[in-house]
């Protein structure tokens, strides 16, 4: 257990440093570490030399870096001993294992040819359908959703003139009506995401565009295509364009490398442009699996996250990119983080004794700045902030204004920021106080381009994982979405009776909100 380690103890034992005394340019200077095109700068976090060599330790009494080893070659992690749960391997990883000789085990070789299949038929469609569409609709929702969205947004610098990508994911009509007021259905390619085929959102919307393709006098066929399971009830290509699959080891928030995200990252960027996504992700993948724990990025950036959450009990992570394209990032790490590590037993049905995973929320900068860094700064409680900026802007166009360029701004202010937060500001007026020492570090990489994002995905799923494996959770199942979609379904049942004049097995709790509703 986590809390039983020696190095949990001694950690238990530390004292955080105070940045507002301590930061210094020389240790500015010295706590960076890089990797696969990234430098990890975490002078900004209150860690000393001790802490850290006891943050290893913890790493390594929970076999943080063996339990990656084992995920990456495909044994089942997807695991609650002694209840019922899920049982599968966690095979994301494999999806974009298309680019080595392949050294690891069975089911991960043969994880990334099934993958492989899937990309070479995904090749030969968007080939054969080239010029065919100049619009493309996402239907899915979760992880059918978020990390698809995400990079698609991402990259619309990288967009092939002429293509353009929407998404609907709200059950709510006006989410699919907006985006059909947007589009000329004639050229639209519309993709259906999901791994279970049973979506209630995801069905409901496929259907809602179905019915204005029809009234269109458009057959359906020549425009849907499905991204499910194999054997899922939307497993049938007969009512499809082409059907690509995506399978049981590869979770929903980390399929955004597969199928899922692939039909639509393909159609935007091209063909190679996914592939530079996937490439990135697979260096990243090897960089977690090979590195050695005190020159591995994600670890590195797990350990940290640890030491704020359960030893500075810190409630929340603020994820803050200094790039307008990752403007849907924090969302997608929203649910990679909070799905993933928001558990409250361990891997065998525990109750965790300790805090798991931080509430995960952020916006891009500098519009953040503008609204709610007021708390970030003053509030009572200390949020810890993860930056994320890049040296050179997309497009290439910037212009010097008052002698500095737009992305000059942007970076002033990001290092601003961290600074502003670590060393605070005295003043005798105590509304002008900064008390300071609150962490932060800051991820810096080159520019966002395929390649990067695709590092950028793989180094928070591995962040996640390794916290995931220190404090001996499982990471890749999500019960707790559960309760609440069973019993929308019952409530469902009330609204179809009233239509009907039939009977829903009773649920006072929900009749009462109805009977007010009086619909
Ligand atoms: C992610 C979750 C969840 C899932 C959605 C959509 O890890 O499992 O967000 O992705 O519920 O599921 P389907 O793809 O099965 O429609």
């Amino acid at each position: 257990m986590f809390t039983n380690t020696a190095a949990f103890k001694r950690l238990e034992a530390q004292k955080p440093i105070d940045l507002s005394v301590e930061l210094t340019a020389e240790r500015i200077e010295s706590m960076v570490l890089k990797g696969v095109g990234f430098d990890l700068y975490y002078a900004t976090e209150r860690v000393s030399s001790d802490i850290l060599d006891d943050l290893y330790a913890l790493a390594d009494e929970s076999h943080a870096l063996e339990k990656m080893r084992r995920m990456q070659a495909g044994e089942v992690l997807n695991r609650i001993e002694g209840c019922e749960s899920e049982n599968r391997a966690v095979l994301h990883t494999a999806m974009r294992d298309q680019f080595s000789d392949r050294q690891t085990a069975a089911p991960a070789v043969e994880a990334a040819e099934k993958a492989a299949l899937e990309l070479k038929k995904l090749e030969r469609f968007l080939e054969k359908h080239e010029g065919k569409f100049t619009d493309l609709i996402q239907i899915g929702i979760g992880g059918s959703d978020l990390g698809p969205r995400a990079l698609c947004i991402a990259l619309q610098a990288f967009w092939r003139p002429g293509c353009r990508v929407h998404f609907i994911s709200n059950v709510d009509p006006d989410d699919a009506s907006s985006v059909l007021n947007a589009v000329d259905l004639k050229k639209t390619l519309v993709v259906v995401v999901s791994k279970s085929g049973t979506t209630l959102e995801t069905l409901t919307n496929e259907e809602f565009v179905r019915v204005r393709i029809k009234k269109m006098g458009l057959d359906p066929k020549e425009h849907f295509v499905a991204v499910t399971g194999e054997k899922s009830p939307m497993d049938d290509p007969s009512r499809y364009l082409a059907s690509f699959y995506i399978w049981d080891f590869v979770g929903g928030r980390y399929s955004a490398t597969s199928m899922v995200g692939a039909i639509s990252l393909g159609f935007c960027l091209g063909f190679h442009g996914f592939k530079e996504i996937l490439r990135g992700a697979h260096a990243m993948d090897l960089h977690a699996l090979t590195a050695s724990a005190r020159v591995n990025l994600p670890l590195l950036s797990a350990l940290l996250g640890i030491w704020n959450r359960n030893f500075l009990r810190l409630r929340t992570v603020a994820v803050i990119p200094y790039s307008q394209a990752l403007l849907r990032f924090p969302a997608h790490l929203q649910q990679l983080d909070m799905e993933s590590n928001g558990k409250h037993i361990d891997k065998s049905g525990r109750l965790c004794q300790f805090s798991t995973g931080p509430v995960i929320w952020g916006e891009p900068g500098t519009n953040g700045q503008h609204s709610f860094y007021q708390l970030i700064h003053q509030g009572t409680d200390v949020v810890p902030v993860e930056f994320m900026g890049f040296k050179k802007s997309q497009h290439p166009y910037d212009y010097e204004i008052q002698n500095t360029t737009s992305q000059e701004k942007l970076l002033s202010n990001l290092f601003a920021q961290s600074i502003a937060l670590a060393v605070g500001q005295k003043n005798d007026n105590p509304n002008k106080q900064f008390i300071g020492n609150r962490p932060s570090r800051i991820l810096m990489a080159e520019r966002l381009d395929p390649f990067t994002l695709g590092a950028l995905l793989a180094y928070y799923e591995h962040k996640v994982a390794f916290q995931g494996f220190i404090w001996n959770i499982n990471s890749f199942d999500q019960e707790g979405v559960q309760l609440g979609k069973m019993l929308a379904t019952k409530i469902l049942f009330h609204f179809s009776a009233k239509r009907t004049k039939g009977k829903a097995e009773p649920f006072p709790l929900a009749e009462a909100y109805l009977k007010m509703l009086d619909l």
